[in-house]
């Protein structure tokens, strides 16, 4: 009899399963709110702006104010995240992006895409290093510039200023 109420027990609660499936689809949002709540319509994505103490991102060989005479390969350097191709969203993984005279991308932007005319190159196969060539980065004619180093998702959306890096650095 006992073994009986259990099978029939279970039985029930099988069936009860199959009648109310879990839902499939997030409910629909009707208003798109700008990026201060980009991240409440984004679930998939981890908050971008959790980053702790240990996190950031660094210049191995680069310093503040620095000479450098193209070709130069720049390393680029992170603590506390993983660096990974762009592939599915995970925490705490991400790859390198880097601007030319631009300032870091607040949390949850999405970094530009296919603008590198513009001082803006993602780096979504995972490198560690790039070659600032004049030929890549025209925009880097003798003189002064800044050059950000920003961490960004595996679907490019910025980490935000605490996983960035900015430098200033004399072109020759
Ligand atoms: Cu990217």
């Amino acid at each position: 009899m006992k073994n009986l109420i259990i099978t029939l027990f279970a039985a029930a609660a099988f069936t009860a399963c199959n009648n109310a499936p879990a839902p499939t689809t997030a409910p629909e949002t009707t208003a798109v709110e700008p990026a201060h709540d980009a991240n409440m319509d984004m679930p998939v994505a981890q908050d971008t702006t959790a980053i702790m103490p240990n996190q950031k991102v660094f210049f191995p060989n680069l310093k503040e104010g620095q000479n450098i005479k193209l070709p130069f390969i720049l390393k680029f350097g992170v603590e506390g995240m993983e660096v990974k191709p762009a592939m599915g969203v995970e925490p705490n993984v991400g790859h390198h992006h880097i601007m030319i005279d631009h300032a870091a991308l607040p949390a949850n932007t999405m970094f530009p895409m296919q603008k590198e005319t513009e001082g803006y190159y993602h780096f979504g196969k995972g490198q560690l290093q790039d070659t600032l060539s004049f030929k890549k980065y025209p925009m880097l004619t003798p003189g002064m510039h800044t050059i950000t180093l920003q961490f960004g998702n595996s679907v490019h959306m910025s980490y935000g200023p605490a996983m960035s890096k900015t430098l200033t650095i004399n072109v020759k």
